[in-house]
């Protein structure tokens, strides 16, 4: 069995996006592959966040996680900051990585990159998520199209620090959906859908009302030539609309472009079948919402499950570059 790991920020309501681009994906990899999940409440703190929302989004996210059908008994479902070996293995990466690779992230760019008061941890995020992969020995890491160049640095590190001190790591791969991996923001469709910019128009939460959904799908942003046909580069607003509709009917955008001849009549169907898709989510939701304590007991028991192999890895690593075992 393959082994999987993916992670997801708790920095706000999880949103199209995120289902589409990688949470469907990771239900759907519990199945056929040993899945290790973290919400990284660590990797969250690089953007100001208040103490008590970041507390509440965590056990937010691991509700939602579960609403999606994530199976604590077919994955790991753990917090990253509940396994310390997370923030030790980043040293010895940190140590590894070079300046001029971080400096070429183009997340670290798009999030103010080159200002001084950028914080350090947001320019040293992605050898944290290098750390998060790394530990658990994956081989897949499903997740959106935004995450490709992060995963390539994940394999140049893991590779790096192979050739210098013996084969400790897997070195992994991406998986990115066919459909899906790059949900765009409904009123700026040239930008990717978000959690962390505000656009309340632009995004869906994967929670959201009915009524709300539809509301934005129909003021969401296209074009003026009235024809329905899917081309992202001149008619990113429509093509949007049909990607949303083919990831949540599991058919192809360009086919499902034929199937119309007005904007309108798209956009009730997409509104009609995210809603259809979301349905059982949002009802989970509401029975996991009522028992929170439940929630932090299974993150309880994922949490020592990630320890046991994520600790055996560092000590690995440590033992590789030469720190001295304690005596
Ligand atoms: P933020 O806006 O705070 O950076 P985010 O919305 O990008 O957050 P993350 O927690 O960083 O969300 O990402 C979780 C997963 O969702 C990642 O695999 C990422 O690739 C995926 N993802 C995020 N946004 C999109 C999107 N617009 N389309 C497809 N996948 C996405
Ligand atoms: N950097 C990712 C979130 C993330 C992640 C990971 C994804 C942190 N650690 C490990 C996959 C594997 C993001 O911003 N979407």
């Amino acid at each position: 069995m393959p082994r999987v790991l993916s992670g997801i920020q708790p920095s706000g309501d999880l949103h199209l996006g995120n289902y589409f681009g990688a949470v469907r994906n990771w239900v759907a990899d519990q199945e056929r592959a040993d899945a290790f999940y973290c919400i990284v409440d660590l990797h969250a703190l690089t953007t100001s966040i208040e103490p008590g929302q970041l507390r509440r989004q965590t056990v937010d996210a691991a509700c939602v996680l579960l609403a999606a059908g994530l199976d604590p008994n077919q994955c790991t479902l753990f917090v990253q900051s509940h396994v310390p070996a997370h923030q030790q293995l980043t040293w010895l990466l940190e140590c590894t990585a070079t300046v001029g690779e971080l400096r070429r992230m183009t997340q670290f760019k798009d999030k103010g990159g080159g200002q001084e008061t950028v914080r350090v941890g947001l320019f040293t995020y992605p050898v944290l998520m290098a750390a998060d992969i790394l530990l658990y020995n994956a081989d897949q890491v499903p997740v959106g199209d935004d995450q490709r160049q992060h995963l390539e640095l994940t394999r140049e590190i893991a590779i790096r620090f192979n050739n210098r001190y013996g084969g400790v790591f897997t070195v992994p791969e991406a998986t990115i959906p066919k459909v899906g991996a790059r949900v765009m923001d409904l009123q700026h469709p040239e930008r990717k859908m978000s959690k962390s910019v505000s656009s309340p128009l632009g995004t869906v939460g994967i929670l959201e009302a009915p009524e709300e959904i539809e509301r934005k799908i129909k003021k969401a942003v296209t074009d003026t030539d009235g024809e329905v046909r899917y081309d992202p580069e001149s008619k990113p607003g429509l093509a949007n609309l049909l990607s949303l509709l083919a990831a949540s009917t599991d058919g192809r955008p360009e086919q499902l472009a034929e199937n119309y001849d007005r904007y309108g009549d798209l956009k009730k169907d997409v509104a009609a079948a995210l809603i259809e898709a979301l349905r059982p989510l949002r009802e989970r939701y509401a029975e996991l919402d009522a028992d929170r304590g439940e929630v932090l007991r299974l993150l309880g028991l994922g949490a020592v499950q990630a320890r046991e192999v994520a600790n055996e890895t560092y000590a690995r690593a440590a033992d590789a570059v030469g720190l001295l075992a304690e005596p």
